[in-house]
């Protein structure tokens, strides 16, 4: 156990990443500088843990340099992996500019690297400001693949300007991604919310890529691909270069369902080649209400494909919520947060995030269907709709309760834990049709190294902090009320 307590125990946190199985304790004010330094190892079962209890956005770790890659977890170069590691509830900047144009033409920089590794979790953290990827994930060993995709969870982040532009026309070197699959690998990515990145989601194709996408929420800006062409945000090339990566094989299987799209600088999903296995494209909300771009126009809708592959099936169009709102405290810091309802999910605004969007639920109600008021009385807001009370604080649902199964895809009438109080790590894969990770009811033990077995779990608390057992319901104590005061940031929605 390692406690980062200031800014000046460099040394000391460069140390203790590279001690196997440390948990890195970063204390919510520190600020710790590690410009100058690069490709620093996360040895296994490290685990680099934001403490959020006093300050909930928690520490930030910056760069004003711009290494090739800053955290580095396992290294396909070396033929080394690095498993059982966790990152959640930190800062992790990089140096780009909000100007995406300063990129071009410079080096690539990304935040944090995963290759081959397994069971790696990056959660609940603010990851912004890196030139190639906020997180770039690789599988240079082959020990990634379908049958355990949801190793690498990306989840509950908040992934934003990341950014990497061809060049004023076009043409040069572009990058510029939320999370980034290639060279065979999968990503779990889910809850998380997107903005002003040049795409969100992408993979190279390469044999074996793919990713699984859930319940996440695009924001409208971003996709800077040029100054005359705005790009897509969920993306998978194809791997023919004659064709710009146009064409060609784009393995292997991508599942993306219950997002929300409010992008509309350029298209919202782009398969860009043919998938081994396919696309799926299912129950999610676009802004865009037209489905498919165009032979001539339209040049921008909710999907687009170069050749073939995409299924898409109960998909929303042309719904934008994001100004339909009510409010209330979800956080019981006292100050109210605004609520949105996208027709797939629901999203509140947190205060003490300092405005970022934290995931609440999976629901088709909307917010003129919602009551908001603490029904329990733990001083923390419950979401009234239709079907019965989602208690947000307690994790416990009394409606719309299902028994997710190994196997099953997310259901819109299921409820998930909520963003902002992940209580325990779980995934489980047992077939070609993906699920996301299951939740509560898993057994509370941790059991590494056998991907393809019965769900894995190890429990967290609501700050992100791993305790043995933390009762359901318990919760951080509260700031400092100042009751009825509105957070005045809406910041990401136009
Ligand atoms: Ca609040
Ligand atoms: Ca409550």
């Amino acid at each position: 156990m390692f406690s980062i307590t200031s800014g000046d125990q460099r040394d000391l946190f460069v140390q203790a990443i590279d001690t196997p199985d440390a948990v890195v304790r970063v204390a919510g004010n520190v600020d710790l500088n590690l410009t100058g330094l690069e490709s620093l190892p996360l040895a296994p079962g490290v685990q680099i843990l934001g403490d959020r209890s006093l300050r909930r956005q928690g520490p930030r770790l910056f760069t004003t340099s711009f290494p090739h890659i800053l955290f580095r977890v396992g290294n396909d170069g070396d033929g080394t992996h690095s498993d059982n590691v966790r990152i959640s509830g930190i800062r992790l900047q990089g140096a780009e500019s909000d100007d995406p144009f300063s990129a071009v033409g410079t080096d690539d920089s990304d935040g944090i690297r995963v290759d081959s590794s397994l069971n790696v979790e990056i959660d609940h953290s603010e990851i912004d400001h890196w030139r190639r990827s906020a997180v770039n994930v690789q599988d240079g060993q082959n020990r990634i693949g379908l049958p355990n995709a949801g190793t690498v969870w990306v989840h509950d982040n908040y992934i934003h300007h990341n950014q990497h532009p061809t060049g004023t026309v076009c043409c040069g070197h572009g990058a510029g991604y939320g999370v980034a699959t290639s060279h065979g690998v999968y990503a779990l990515v889910e809850r998380n919310v997107f903005d002003v990145n040049r795409h969100a989601i992408t993979g190279d194709g390469s044999a074996g890529d793919g990713y699984l996408a859930y319940r996440n929420l695009i924001l409208g800006a971003g996709g800077d691909n040029s100054r005359v062409w705005r790009t897509h945000e969920i993306d998978m090339h194809g791997r023919n270069s004659s064709c710009s990566y146009e064409c060609g094989s784009a393995d292997e299987y991508m599942d993306v369902e219950y997002n929300t799209v409010w992008y509309t600088n350029g298209t919202g999903v782009k398969l860009r080649g043919t998938p081994s296995i396919g696309m799926t494209v299912s129950h999610n909300v676009f802004q865009y209400s037209h489905l498919w771009v165009g032979s001539i126009l339209p040049l921008h809708a909710a999907l687009d494909q170069t050749e073939t592959g995409l299924h898409q099936s109960a998909n929303i169009l042309g719904s934008y919520t994001g100004g339909q709102r009510k409010y209330c405290d979800f956080e019981g810091d006292g100050v109210e947060d605004a609520f949105i309802a996208t027709g797939v999910t629901w999203w509140y605004q947190s205060s003490a995030l300092g405005g970022r969007w934290a995931y609440l639920n999976q629901s088709t109600a909307r917010v003129a269907d919602v009551t908001l008021g603490d029904v329990n009385g733990d001083g923390l807001c419950d979401v009234g709709h239709p079907g019965g009370v989602f208690e947000y604080s307690s994790g416990r649902r009394s409606t719309h309760r299902l028994n997710r199964t190994q196997g099953a895809r997310p259901d819109a009438r299921s409820s998930d834990a909520s963003s902002d109080m992940p209580p325990e790590r779980c995934s489980t894969w047992s077939d070609r049709s993906p699920a996301p990770p299951c939740h509560r009811g898993c057994p509370r033990q941790r059991t590494d190294g056998d991907v393809s077995g019965p769900c894995r779990c190890h429990l967290r608390d609501p700050v992100g902090l791993p305790v043995s057992c933390r009762p359901e319901g318990s919760r951080p104590r509260a700031l400092p009320a100042v009751r009825g005061a509105r957070h005045p940031l809406f910041s990401g929605l136009p």
